[in-house]
C-alpha cells in the first residue's frame, strides 16, 4: 500500500501535493490526492479485459465453464466470506469452510479479509459521510471504483480505527491469509485460473490467463463495486427510506445475492442478506448447504415480525 505518514496525511486536505491534485473544495470535502499506481494497475488491467473478449470464440468450451467456476468461487469468497462471515458474523463457520473461504477470498483479490472486513464495517457505521471509505454521496464513480485511486480521507482512517476488529485478529484463518496474502493471490488468482485448463485440456496459456484471470477478475471487482455504486442509487427502498441503500435487482443477479442493499444495511446481522431467504440469493444457498453438512451454524435472522415493523415505521410503501 501506498502510506502516507500521519503528519504528512493531516496535512494533505490543506495543501497542494507534489501531483498538485488536491486543496479544491468537493462537496465540503477537501480534494484527496491521486494515487497514479492504482489508476495505471486499473487501467492496464481492464484493457487487458477487453482484449480478452477477443479470446472468447478462440478457448475451449471447457475454458469457459472453468471461468465461470473461478467467477463463483471468488463470488463466495467475497459474499460468503468476507462480506456475511467476517465482516457481519452473520452466521458461524467451522475451520475447514474458513480455510476454504479464505482461499477463495485471495482468488477474488479485493484486499484482504481483514481490510476488506475493517473498511466494510466502516462503511455500515459511517455510511455516507467522509469516514465511509466509499462515500456514495462523492457521487457514482467515487463509490465504484474511484475511491481505490486517491488516498484514503482522513476520517475513514480516524475513525476506523474505533472499530472493534478483535475478532478478526484472533481468527488464526484470517491473520495467516494476511500474512501470506501476496502468495496466495498469485496461486488463487493467477496461477490455479490460468495451469487448470493448459494442463486437463491443453488449453493454451494465453487464453486461459486472459480468460480465467484478467477476465474472470475484473468482472467479479466491477460487480462488487456495483453494491457500492448503483446499489446505494437505484432501486427502492422498503425498508427504510430515510438511508440511501436500495433494492436493485440487477446488482442481486451479478452478486448471487448481494443486491437486497436496502434491506442489507437496515438488518446488517442477517445471514441471507435480504427478506426473502434463499430467493435469487445463491450465497444463501451455500450457506444452507453448509449448515445442512455440519461445516456452518448459528444463522441469524431478522424475524417477519421484525421486518413488518420496521417497513410499517419507515419503509417506502414498496414490496
Ligand atoms: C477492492 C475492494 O476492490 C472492494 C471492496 C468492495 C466492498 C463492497 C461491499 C458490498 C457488499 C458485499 C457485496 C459482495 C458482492 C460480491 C460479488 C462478487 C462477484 N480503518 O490503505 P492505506 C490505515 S480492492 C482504520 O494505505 P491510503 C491502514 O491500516 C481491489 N485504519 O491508505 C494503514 O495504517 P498503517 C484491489 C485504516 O494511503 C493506513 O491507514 N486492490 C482504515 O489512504 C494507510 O492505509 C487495490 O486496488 C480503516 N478503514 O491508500 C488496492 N483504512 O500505516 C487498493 C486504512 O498503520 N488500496 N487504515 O499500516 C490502496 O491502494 C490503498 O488502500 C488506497 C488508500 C490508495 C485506496
Ligand atoms: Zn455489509
Ligand atoms: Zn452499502
Amino acid at each position: 500500500m501506498d502510506a502516507l505518514p500521519d503528519r504528512e496525511r493531516c496535512e494533505v486536505a490543506d495543501r497542494a501535493g507534489p501531483d498538485g491534485a488536491e486543496s479544491r473544495e468537493l462537496n465540503g470535502a477537501k480534494r484527496q490526492r491521486v494515487v497514479w499506481r492504482n489508476v495505471i494497475l486499473m487501467g492496464l488491467l481492464h484493457t487487458g479485459a477487453l482484449y480478452s473478449l477477443l479470446l472468447i470464440p478462440k478457448a475451449h468450451p471447457f475454458t469457459w465453464i472453468w471461468s465461470y467456476i473461478c467467477f463463483m468461487i471468488t463470488a463466495l469468497g467475497v459474499t460468503a466470506g468476507a462480506h456475511r462471515l467476517w465482516s457481519h458474523r452473520s452466521y458461524k463457520a467451522k475451520l475447514p469452510l474458513r480455510i476454504f473461504l479464505a482461499a477463495a477470498n485471495s482468488m477474488a483479490f479485493q484486499n484482504d479479509i481483514f481490510e476488506w472486513s475493517r473498511d466494510h464495517r466502516a462503511h455500515h457505521k459511517y455510511s455516507e459521510t467522509d469516514a465511509d471509505p466509499h462515500n456514495a454521496k462523492r457521487g457514482f464513480f467515487f463509490a465504484h471504483i474511484g475511491w481505490l485511486f486517491v488516498h484514503k480521507h482522513k476520517d475513514v482512517i480516524e475513525k476506523g480505527k474505533r472499530l472493534d476488529l478483535s475478532d478478526l485478529l484472533s481468527d488464526p484463518v484470517v491473520v495467516f491469509q494476511r500474512k501470506h496474502y501476496k502468495i496466495s493471490v498469485l496461486v488463487m488468482c493467477f496461477l490455479l485460473p490460468t495451469l487448470v485448463p493448459w494442463y486437463f485440456w491443453g488449453e493454451s496459456m494465453w487464453n486461459s490467463y486472459f480468460l480465467a484471470s484478467i477476465l474472470r477478475y475484473t468482472i467479479a471487482l466491477n460487480i462488487t463495486w456495483l453494491v457500492n455504486s448503483a446499489a446505494h442509487m437505484y432501486g427502492n427502498r422498503p425498508y427504510n427510506k430515510n438511508i440511501n441503500p436500495r433494492e436493485n435487482r440487477f446488482v442481486t443477479f451479478g452478486t448471487i445475492g448481494e443486491g437486497f442493499h436496502n434491506f442489507h444495511h437496515t438488518f446488517p446481522f442477517d445471514y441471507a442478506a435480504s427478506e426473502f431467504g434463499f430467493r435469487f440469493n445463491p450465497t444463501t444457498c451455500f450457506i444452507d448447504l453448509m449448515c445442512w453438512l455440519g461445516l456452518a451454524s448459528n444463522r441469524k435472522r431478522a424475524t417477519p415480525e421484525m421486518i413488518m415493523a420496521r417497513k410499517l415505521r419507515t419503509g417506502d410503501g414498496s414490496t
